[in-house]
């Protein structure tokens, strides 16, 4: 079986990749890069993600960045897991929108928080439109549950789920019920608990 290894660092955005690496069940390697020494400018990882970022992923001869990115193919890659929603399934529009709803909105709306812009940008030229418009969206997706796609927890929670559980760690995403109770949820399952408890051990050393 190919090989899995993640390109990773503690803390940073490659958690939300380790915690869908203990969705699947599958083994993976860890390759530890230390941001504050600048590993992610050296040549050899640069030629893995020219971006200079983690997380990235080697499955086999594959190599994937970006986070979002990974989940989706780890979800696609390993079905026996049923984290994802199957090509042949009409739920798969609404599954894939959640997982570009992430970067695409999700990202933006935090970081407009941590870096408020010096001119306020216009709405129809924004991707994300407005923080407002994105939170109630989120909440209204997670209201139901327990998970954005039902009852099936999917690679959509890991991504729309990181972003909500770190923006409101750091206080840059309201603390609404919807977000807490859901977040909750998430926080209950063996996986992220795996992964939190792994990437705390690593922060730590
Ligand atoms: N768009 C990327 C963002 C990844 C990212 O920004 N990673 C940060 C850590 S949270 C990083 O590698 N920073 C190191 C640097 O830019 O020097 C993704 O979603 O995977």
């Amino acid at each position: 079986m190919a090989k899995l290894t993640l390109y990773h660092a503690s803390p940073s955005r490659s958690s939300i990749a380790r915690w869908m690496l203990e969705e699947t069940g599958e083994p993976y390697d860890i390759h530890l890069l230390r941001l504050t020494e600048g590993d992610q400018f050296k040549p050899d990882y640069l030629a893995i993600n020219p971006m200079g970022k983690v997380p990235a992923l080697r499955h086999g001869d594959t190599v994937i960045a970006e986070a979002a990115a990974i989940c989706t193919y780890l979800a696609d890659a390993f079905p026996q897991a049923r984290l994802n929603v199957p090509i042949d399934d009409p739920r798969r529009g609404l599954y894939l929108k959640w997982l570009f709803f992430g970067p695409s909105c999700v990202e933006p709306a935090i970081t407009d928080r941590a870096f408020p812009r010096v001119e306020a940008p216009r709405r129809a030229m924004l991707g994300s439109g407005d923080f407002d418009t994105v939170m109630t969206a989120l909440a209204n997706a997670v209201t139901k549950g327990p998970y954005l796609m039902g009852e099936q927890f999917t690679a959509a929670d890991v991504v729309i789920g990181s972003g909500l559980r770190w923006g409101m760690m750091f206080n840059l995403l309201p603390k609404r019920a919807e977000f807490v109770d859901y977040v909750g949820r998430l926080e209950q399952r063996p996986a992220l608990q795996r992964a939190t408890a792994l990437d705390q051990e690593l922060a730590a050393a």
